[in-house]
């Protein structure tokens, strides 16, 4: 058993407890109370869910394992010559919330590799998809085909409850190495005439998915960024819930997350990375060449919003600041590209868009979100297919939601089943007042 296996057995084993504890003895403490603008208005806000993989404060942004970004950046091992930590580290954190030694972070790595093989049907059936098919049709599909291989759902009726976190690691780890090599094939078909690179067994995950995407340095530290800063956002958002709500069934970790990533597809979730580019295309287009200014922003932001559609980017069920997630990003871009015309036209955007959302007065939070910056780093180092950003999201978010299905199974979390009522029903709590 690995390192990280048996830690995290460890520390499965002291958490238990906790759980027992509260579900046996407090399970009838409220913690919160549900109206009808929640129960209409998509669950907003209602404390309903647990998880301690991360949790997203409205005004300070995500702590992941209560560390926030800049925490996160600086503490975990950094990989050899590179400015951000490896994935391999992150995934060792995000399971057992504890900084990995680098001789540990060396056996993840091993680990990774020893599963990283993606079964050649998977390649045949993407080969034999229609090639216009959207990229997240592609990384889900992918992940759905591998469900064979489920440890879990083999083993499923000779395990005891208590062990199946077990299997669903086992599942959530090869899923974990496979990942980017699935993404970069997935790019390379696509958009490189099927030009793929293969894989290379000294590299860790983020410089390996640059080399697979065939892209330069830095681009292996955009990758561990990418990855880490997407990968988890607590449970309430669309792609983790899905991931969690599918796995509640004891579905294995490829129907889970197969599930989840079509969550993130969604324009008002993951695929607003994309959206905001084609926005900003769209932009550059009608301006015809003319450089951009506030004033034609600020015109071009009113149109949107007057035609009856979101800015891409901006907003968010939680926040209620910028996200960190979109500073951290700003900031590699300060470092990295000051000077690129798309990161300047950015900036413009995120200097006029929370006044023109304050002013039309509808949004809760004016402020960007994480997509608002993303693809202006992917587009300077040449990836400039942004229909294929959100399967970098989908890569990252895998991380967050495969080791938080993982503890799901080690704390034994039921079925999920929320109640609905009718509307009748509200309206005569209505009439009562
Ligand atoms: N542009 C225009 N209107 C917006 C808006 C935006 N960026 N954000 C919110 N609004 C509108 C809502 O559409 C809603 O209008 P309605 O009353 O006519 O239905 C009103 O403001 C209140 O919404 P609010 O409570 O502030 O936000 P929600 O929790 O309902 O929705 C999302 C949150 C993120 C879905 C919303 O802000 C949005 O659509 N943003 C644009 C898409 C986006 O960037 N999504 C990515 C989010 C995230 F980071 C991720 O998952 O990747």
């Amino acid at each position: 058993m690995t390192r990280l296996k048996t830690r995290l057995l460890e520390k499965i084993q002291e958490h238990r407890p906790r759980t027992q504890k509260l579900t046996k003895e407090f399970a009838d403490v409220v913690i919160d109370q549900v109206n009808i603008g929640q129960v209409i208005g998509g669950a907003r806000d209602i404390h309903a869910l647990v998880t301690d993989i991360s949790y997203l404060d409205p005004q300070e942004g995500i702590r992941f394992r209560g560390k926030n970004i800049p925490e996160t950046f600086a503490a975990l091992p950094k990989a050899a010559g590179g400015e951000y930590p490896t994935v391999e580290s992150f995934w060792y954190f995000l399971l057992t919330g504890e900084v990995p030694t680098q001789a540990e972070v060396d056996e993840v790595l091993a680990d990774f590799k020893s599963r990283a093989k993606v079964p050649g049907y998977v390649f045949d059936m993407l080969k034999a998809m229609p090639k216009d098919s959207h990229p997240m049709v592609m990384l889900s599909a992918a992940i759905l085909s591998m469900q064979k291989e489920s440890q879990f759902a083999a083993k499923y009726h000779d395990t005891k409850k208590t062990d199946y976190w077990d299997t669903m690691y086992e599942d959530a780890t090869t899923l974990v190495a496979r990942l980017p090599e699935i993404a970069a094939f997935i790019y390379r078909y696509k958009y490189k005439n099927g030009d793929i690179i293969a894989p290379k067994a000294d590299l860790d995950m983020g410089a390996n998915f640059a080399h697979m995407m065939g892209i330069a340095k830095p681009y292996d530290d955009v990758a561990r960024m990418y990855f880490i800063l997407h990968s988890d956002h607590e449970s309430g958002n669309v792609s983790a819930h899905t991931t969690h709500l599918v796995a509640s069934a004891l579905s294995d970790a490829y129907y889970s997350l197969s599930a989840g990533i079509n969550g993130l597809a969604g324009p008002l979730h993951g695929l607003a990375n994309q959206e905001v580019l084609d926005w900003i295309m769209a932009f550059q287009k009608q301006m015809g060449g003319a450089e951009p200014t506030e004033e034609n922003v600020k015109k071009a932001l009113w149109d949107t919003l007057n035609s009856g559609h979101v800015i891409p980017g901006y907003g968010h069920a939680v926040l209620r600041k910028t996200d960190p997630r979109y500073t951290a990003q700003m900031e590699f871009c300060l470092k990295h590209l000051p000077n690129d015309p798309l990161f300047k036209l950015v900036n413009m955007i995120y200097k006029v868009a929370p006044g023109v959302l304050t002013e039309q007065g509808k949004t809760k939070n004016p402020w960007p979100n994480v997509d608002a910056q993303s693809g202006v780093i992917q587009w300077y180092y040449g990836l400039k297919e942004y229909d294929f950003y959100t399967v970098l999201f989908g890569v990252g978010r895998a991380l967050g939601v495969l080791a938080n299905i993982t503890w799901d199974r080690a704390l034994g979390y039921p079925i999920e089943r929320p109640k609905s009522v009718t509307t009748a029903m509200l309206e005569e709590w209505a009439a009562k007042g």
